[in-house]
């Protein structure tokens, strides 16, 4: 675990910078009508993104695997990561697990051991693009031409029943989400007909709402290839739109970073979706060519603050309610680094669009002034908010430097001692 004092001498050696920064940039924003630093760090200490049971562990590609050592070699041990993430952050207060590579034997033990460590169960998200003989009857059934679209009936069956498993789980946990991703889709042309396996995932999403309790909401994540590499059932945000309606009024669409085809205009995606009521949440990642998972906002950071700009438009002011994830792979940085990294990209995303002029912004709009809305767009992107984020970060008990902090605590390395140098945690 973080050791608190270890963290307070650290934060101590920080300070002095912090609070000359903070001075400077609390002056900038002191404008009649703006919102205030005060104000900033007040958003941004309730914020929270999720982190997914599979990005603690350091990932891989079919190509080959490097682990890092020290992964969690259980679902505990990967509460004790998020957990560690969240000493250092204070903005990752939940956990989303994957269900079967987490399947916990006793729920209730685990949502204890979870809130001894102040740490929540975020959307359940369920696992019906593998075989696993505990979600495909010992074996008897394959997801291999898909799931809620196989055209046997008895292997959408077990689909939908491992879903509502999924949701039972989540009951048990706390958690109010689930998320479905589907592989289903086409390999190869004529495979399959279009329509036919849409309409058998709007069905079987159709029974799996219904199973929903009333404070539960389910997630469609779309996806526009891999791993059926011609057509994938739920391939870009008009399907999900279709697939939520269809589904029932408790589905909303969720929005991977990653999952469009390359350019897609993803503020303007996010804006129709919440539009019609549909935006559920996101997956935060960042892409240089198309699902890469690369880390939040290391390759188009203008693109995720403009995200937040629609976000702050929904919400009027502040982030709306949604459910808010990272999911990315490391492939070869240690996974708490990169999540630190990436939860500190959505901050600093999210303080640059709360400081951005909306009443001048639309009055440019409404002047045609699209040289003044770029500016003010400009000024806030351009702002460097970093000091924002450490503070509030420092108010609320994280690191005002977290990724040297991470390292300077020793944290892997204590994992290493503990879990050992070839542990592996479960995830692809
Ligand atoms: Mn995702």
């Amino acid at each position: 675990m973080i050791d608190q004092e270890r963290l307070a001498d650290l934060n101590e050696g920080e300070t002095t910078s912090l609070q000359r920064d903070m001075e400077h940039l609390a002056g900038q924003l002191d404008r009649p009508g703006r919102i205030s630093a005060a104000e900033v760090i007040d958003a941004l200490s309730e914020f929270s993104v999720a982190a997914p049971s599979w990005a603690v562990g350091t990932g891989g590609t079919r190509f080959g695997r490097f682990p890092i050592g020290g992964e969690p070699r259980t679902t505990e041990e990967k509460i004790d990561d998020v957990a560690a993430l969240n000493a250092l952050t204070a903005s990752n207060r939940s956990i989303s697990l994957h269900v079967p590579w987490d399947d916990p034997v006793d729920p209730d033990g685990l949502r204890g051991y979870a809130a001894d460590r102040s740490i929540g169960f975020d959307a359940m998200n369920s696992n019906t693009f593998q075989d696993n003989p505990s979600t495909t009857a010992d074996g008897k059934v394959s997801y291999k031409f898909g799931s809620l679209a196989n055209s046997d009936p008895a292997v959408r069956e077990i689909a939908i029943e491992h879903n509502q498993y999924v949701i039972d789980l989540g009951v048990r946990l706390g958690s109010r989400a689930l998320t479905v991703w589907l592989a289903d889709g086409m390999n190869h042309p004529g495979q399959a007909d279009h329509r036919t396996q849409f309409e058998r995932v709007a069905d079987g999403l159709r029974t799996i709402h219904d199973h929903l309790p009333d404070d539960w909401q389910m997630y469609t994540e779309h996806k526009p290839y891999e791993p059926a590499f011609y057509a994938t059932v739920n391939f870009d945000w008009g399907s999900s739109l279709l697939l939520a309606q269809a589904a029932g009024p408790k589905t909303s669409c969720l929005v991977d970073l990653g999952h469009h085809l390359p350019n897609a205009n993803i503020e303007q995606i996010v804006s129709r979706l919440a539009m019609v009521g549909r935006l559920g949440g996101f997956h935060f990642n960042d892409s240089k060519y198309g699902d890469d998972d690369l880390t939040t906002g290391s390759i188009q950071p203008f693109q995720l603050f403009l995200i937040f700009c629609e976000l702050i438009r929904v919400g009027d002011g502040r982030l709306p309610p949604l459910a808010y994830m990272i999911d990315q792979s490391h492939n070869i940085k240690d996974p708490l680094e990169d999540l630190i990294q990436s939860t500190e990209a959505v901050s600093i995303a999210y303080a640059q669009a709360l400081i951005a002029d909306r009443a001048a912004l639309h009055q440019a709009q409404d002047d045609n002034d699209a040289a003044l809305a770029q500016e003010t767009l400009q000024v806030a992107f351009r702002t460097d908010v970093r000091p924002l984020v450490a503070e509030a970060r420092r108010l609320a008990g994280g690191a005002i430097a977290p990724l040297e902090a991470y390292r300077a605590v020793g944290y892997r390395a204590a994992m290493i001692e503990r879990r050992g140098l070839a542990s592996v945690a479960t995830g692809l």
